[in-house]
């Protein structure tokens, strides 16, 4: 009943011209499967020539960050109706990136979820222990506080609707992944939290994504476990051909 859902985060790369020349040879190997959703993360400077390279496209469009006030002084920033003005659907909130390099907090992640709702932009967050952590065996703790903390004050309904990212910061980037199973048993928990704080039928619908050096070797064993519904890829989604065998792996 959960569609899956693969998400490209591009991060900090590409330039409008390669973003455009993705999409072209993207559309060019015709593969984005009909059972899964999938979203291109892009920069703010790419967001509105994707939406219109995409406009006849079922690719979604995500920003990767947002800013949590209707509108103001605050130079640099970028508000929930500005970047559904340029025809995003969704935006990454919370990704450890951004918590570990600007000062992103529970607080601020829990305000930006609540302005991109209230414009109808549905939040990718993001949630996930570093090493240090995982260590100590606090992960399950920790992971289930960020999720209590984002999500506190939203309704249950806007709560199916969004998605969570299990990101363990130790499988960044690094080429380490956690294993399928013990990523399973990760978002096996945020359902459980998901269902203490919205009920049952919430916990059901809410989609959870894995994250963490998720490459096309390692998508179908991840996307086999019962509680991972999709994938949030960096690194590997880069490249058209490989973001495509990814929409492959997790159909
Ligand atoms: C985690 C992930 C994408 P990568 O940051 O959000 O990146 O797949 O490169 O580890």
């Amino acid at each position: 009943m959960r569609k899956p859902i693969l998400a490209g985060n591009w991060k900090m790369f590409k330039t409008v011209t390669q973003a455009q020349s993705f999409v072209e040879h993207l559309q060019e190997l015709n593969e984005v499967p009909a059972e899964v959703e999938a979203v291109i993360c892009a920069p703010f400077t790419s967001l509105l020539a994707l939406h219109l390279a995409l406009k006849d496209s079922p690719i979604r469009l995500a920003a990767q960050n947002v800013h949590q006030a209707e509108e103001g002084a605050f130079t640099g920033e970028v508000s929930a109706l500005m970047l559904k003005d340029v025809g995003c659907s969704y935006v990454i909130i919370g990704h450890s990136e951004r918590r570990q390099y600007f000062g992103e907090t529970d607080e601020s992640v829990n305000q930006k979820v609540q302005a991109a709702l209230a414009h109808g932009l549905l939040p990718i967050i993001c949630v996930g222990e570093d090493l240090d952590q995982r260590n100590q065996g606090i992960t399950k703790q920790l992971v289930e506080s960020q999720v209590r903390a984002a999500l506190a004050g939203v309704k249950p309904d806007d709560v199916s609707r969004l998605v969570i990212a299990y990101e363990p910061i130790w499988a960044i980037g690094t080429g380490q992944t956690a294993t399928a199973q013990d990523a399973n048993e990760v978002c096996a928990h945020i359902r459980q939290v998901v269902g203490d704080l919205c009920g049952a039928e919430q916990a059901k619908r809410v989609r959870i994504q894995y994250g963490g050096s998720v490459k096309p070797e390692n998508i179908e064993e991840l996307m086999a476990q019962p509680d991972i519904d999709g994938a949030l890829v960096g690194g590997a989604s880069l490249n058209p051909g490989s973001f495509a065998s990814l929409l492959r792996g997790a159909a």
